[in-house]
């Protein structure tokens, strides 16, 4: 990380902010659904269509065979005043079908009717079979330069820059399912560079399931819903998940880490990507490398709690799709340094006794550091989610000169599914056209024809060789850009074995067990009994305890104690691997960019300082939201939460300008978190509840004015960590968001084991 400092830059972002008012462009919430603000009454005068956000952007307007047309976006959307059909005919109703009076039966001549519900029947497209729930977001790569002695990749070359669209998405769930189920989550990235397109298809945990892709179909059926019931839904807390990573002992280490907090992140912004495998990179002299890719995120690593995570899935499913977009319209663009560890590419294919070809293996940062080669930044949302983020192709083998694969039989079977399943996701072998997916670079193929053909190809020889056409397209040599795979010595008996170093299947995950805070191995150890909780069959919870015994006896025995079953013995010999600090969370400080604060604030506050509160949040590049006894304004404050729709989850911490009195909608037949309020309660229940649930989570809180009175009725002690009480609103803020730099107050977590 090239930040010296950040929690430094982020406080003194907020001192800049107190003392200047701060930069005026980050005066909005984000979130409004449009350009403009919605009229009262129908609009009826004709006009062009509204511009998008300024944050949106759809992908570049490059021809289906890459060259550049210099059309504006505007060219991909609609434009024009006036209704049409498909066929541009202007149309006066869309409101009535074409009938024999008025009650008569509906005519078959009715075209505008038999195109718009032809249409309508057809909107679905497959979802993806794993990885359906995503959200994504436009940006730049800048290259440091750093990696141009390994690579001779243009996009890695200094000063190159190069246009990237990310997508970030759970693996289990179908396309309308909650953000923040435990989950691995995926971490595909686009570059679009100059030599073609490049993907680095990746997730937010370093390791797989799987060390062999013809289980992949077994792994995902096994965590997808039982297909009798079709349930549950977007988790692995059920019997078939369990009973496959139970017999299938080499997921140990990649279930440990979906069980850790890495499992439900707080947000895409604050997640690390791995490329897993180990790939190949290729010098302009034409030396190899092995290296490993890793996404760094400025703002940290961070996750949710497993209860806010909870609460989260029903008061805001959306919730990281809507952090993204949320971020990046208030301008807090979320930014990534792509770094690789370096091995020498010996013929063992090995570092430090660790198999570099399993993936379900890491290589720990101490012993191969993270190099960084780039930066990224996510700085435009997409203005159409199906045609940009849905219709995104990426593919394992879309590579670019200077990167090659190895032989990891993972990488292998994803090299020939990428390219397989968007033919039935996107509908024939074109999907290279559709807008998202085009390259920046010249498209010179003889594939023809095929379904959603989009390039109107010239010439009468799409065949090699010819002479008709001239004998174009000719063959490039490696001097002029052409990809040229590493010539490698491949021979070997035909079998169906594995290399004896994959039998390892519980070292790693006791390494990732050693290297937790104790705060965090609690949380494993509430992950797993939760998880095996739900099971039905006490035949796999005991299976399960089994493969634990073999990770660590404290993680068996509190799990075992939680179900109720008798603790196991280990199998293996445990082992004894050096901790490696950088896997966990606890310790570091972070910038607090884009965060949420909540600003709990009634008509009895000091409006005054309420205001400059929320505007130094506003300046320091994190989103303030007012939440107030009642809609409306506060003062000359939009209230964007009220008591009744706020719930403490959706913020990074709190603060209280007060202690607001109980809302007139306060009590439990109404809204039922207020509950059976007394009488002569001082302050409203919702905020006491607020509070305490902020203070569970062990997140920030801070107050001013009579705030003490709402933190003593939620029995919450005023010099508790991670508490700031001062007579000064701003000076409050500045200690909370130092507080935030940690992302929690781990203190307030008591751990036992
Ligand atoms: Fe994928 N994976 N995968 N996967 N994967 C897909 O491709 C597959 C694996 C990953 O946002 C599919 O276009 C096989 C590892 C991400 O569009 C499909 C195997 C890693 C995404 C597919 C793996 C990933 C996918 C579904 C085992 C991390 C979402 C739709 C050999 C390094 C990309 C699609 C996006 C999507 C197959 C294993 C990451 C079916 C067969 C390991 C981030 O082709």
């Amino acid at each position: 990380m090239t930040e010296s400092n950040p929690i430094k830059s982020a406080v003194g972002k907020v001192v800049d902010a107190v003392t200047d008012g701060g930069p005026a462009s980050k005066a909005e919430i984000p979130g409004a659904p449009n350009s403009e603000p919605a009229s009262l009454e129908q609009p009826t005068e004709p006009r062009e269509p509204l511009p998008p956000k300024p944050d949106q952007t759809g992908p570049d307007t490059g021809s289906p065979t890459g060259e550049p047309t210099g059309a504006p976006q505007a060219a991909m959307a609609q434009t024009g005043a006036f209704l049409t059909t498909a066929q541009g005919v202007r149309l006066r109703d869309t409101d009535h079908s074409l009938k024999a009076g008025p009650r008569g039966p509906v005519l078959l001549q009715d075209f505008h009717l038999r195109e718009k519900v032809m249409h309508f029947d057809h909107e679905r497209i497959p979802e993806r079979v794993v990885h359906a729930r995503g959200a994504a977001a436009h940006g730049v790569f800048r290259s440091y330069g750093t990696a141009s002695n390994v690579t001779r990749a243009a996009f890695l070359a200094e000063g190159a820059e190069t246009p990237v669209f990310v997508r970030f998405s759970t693996v289990l769930g179908s396309r309308g399912s909650a953000d923040t189920v435990r989950d691995t989550r995926g971490f595909a990235t686009k570059f679009y560079t100059t030599e073609g397109v490049y993907d680095l298809v990746g997730n937010n945990i370093p390791v797989f399931f799987i060390q062999d892709g013809i289980k992949f179909p077994d792994v995902i059926h096994a965590g997808k819903p039982h297909p009798d019931r079709e349930i549950p839904q977007a988790q692995s807390a059920h019997d078939t998940f369990w009973d496959f990573v139970s017999l299938h002992t080499e997921a140990t280490h990649h279930t440990l880490w979906n069980m850790s907090d890495r499992g439900i992140p707080r947000s895409y912004r604050m997640m690390e990507g791995f490329g897993v495998h180990t790939f190949r990179l290729v010098n302009a002299e034409g030396a190899t490398t092995l290296v490993k890719f890793h996404w760094k995120p400025k703002l940290g690593v961070h996750s949710l709690t497993w209860e806010e995570a909870q609460m989260i899935s029903g008061v805001d499913p959306d919730f990281h799709r809507r952090d993204l977009a949320d971020a990046i319209e208030a301008g807090a663009y979320p930014q990534w340094e792509l770094g690789i560890q370096v091995f020498p590419d010996t013929p063992e294919q090995m570092f430090e006794g660790i198999d570099l070809l399993d993936p379900t293996k890491i290589v720990p940062e101490e012993l191969a550091p993270v190099q960084p080669v780039g930066l990224m930044e996510l700085n435009r949302n997409p203005s159409n989610y199906f045609a940009e983020t849905e219709q995104v192709a990426f593919h394992t083998g879309h590579l670019v000169p200077g990167i090659d694969i190895t032989d990891d039989p993972l990488l292998a079977a994803r090299l020939f599914s990428y390219l397989d399943t968007q033919i039935t996701r996107l509908a024939g072998p074109n999907f290279a056209q559709i807008p998202i997916n085009r390259p920046h670079a010249p498209i010179n193929v003889m594939l023809r024809d095929g379904w959603h053909q989009d390039a109107v190809h010239r010439g009468v020889a799409p065949y090699k060789p010819n002479s008709l056409d001239g004998g174009c397209p000719f063959h490039a040599g490696a001097s002029e850009g052409a990809y040229v795979e590493v010539p490698l010595e491949v021979s070997g008996r035909k079998v169906r074995e594995a290399p004896a170093s994959y039998a390892d299947h519980f070292s790693q995950a006791r390494l990732f067990w050693l290297s937790m805070s104790a705060p965090e191995r609690e949380h494993i150890i509430d992950a797993y009994t939760f998880e095996l909780g739900k099971c039905y069959e006490q035949a796999i919870k005991e299976r399960q305890l089994r493969v634990l015994a073999n990770i660590d006896p404290v993680l068996c025995r509190e799990v075992a104690q939680g179900l109720g079953l008798p603790e196991p013995a280990p199998s293996e010999p445990l082992a004894d691997p050096a901790p490696s600090p950088a896997l966990s969370q606890v310790g570091r400080e972070w910038p607090a960019d884009g965060r949420i604060i909540g600003i709990v604030a009634d008509e009895s506050c000091d409006l005054g300082v309420v205001g400059a509160v929320r505007q130094a949040v506003l300046s320091a590049g994190m989103v303030p939201l007012i939440i107030a006894p009642k809609g409306g304004m506060l003062g000359t404050m939009p209230v964007q939460r009220t008591f009744l729709t706020a719930r403490s989850v959706e913020f990074d911490a709190l603060l209280l300008a007060g202690a607001p009195m109980p809302g007139k909608d306060a009590y439990g037949a109404r809204d039922a978190k207020a509950g059976n309020r007394l009488p002569d309660e001082p302050v409203d229940p919702r905020v006491k509840l607020m509070v305490q649930e902020v203070y569970r989570h062990a997140k920030a809180i801070g107050g001013w004015g009579t705030a003490g009175q709402a933190l003593a009725q939620a029995g919450v002690p005023e010099q508790a960590p991670g508490v700031v009480v001062g007579g000064d609103g701003e000076q409050v803020l500045r200690d909370v968001v130092g507080l935030m730099g940690a992302h929690r107050v781990w203190e307030r977590f008591p751990a036992a084991a």
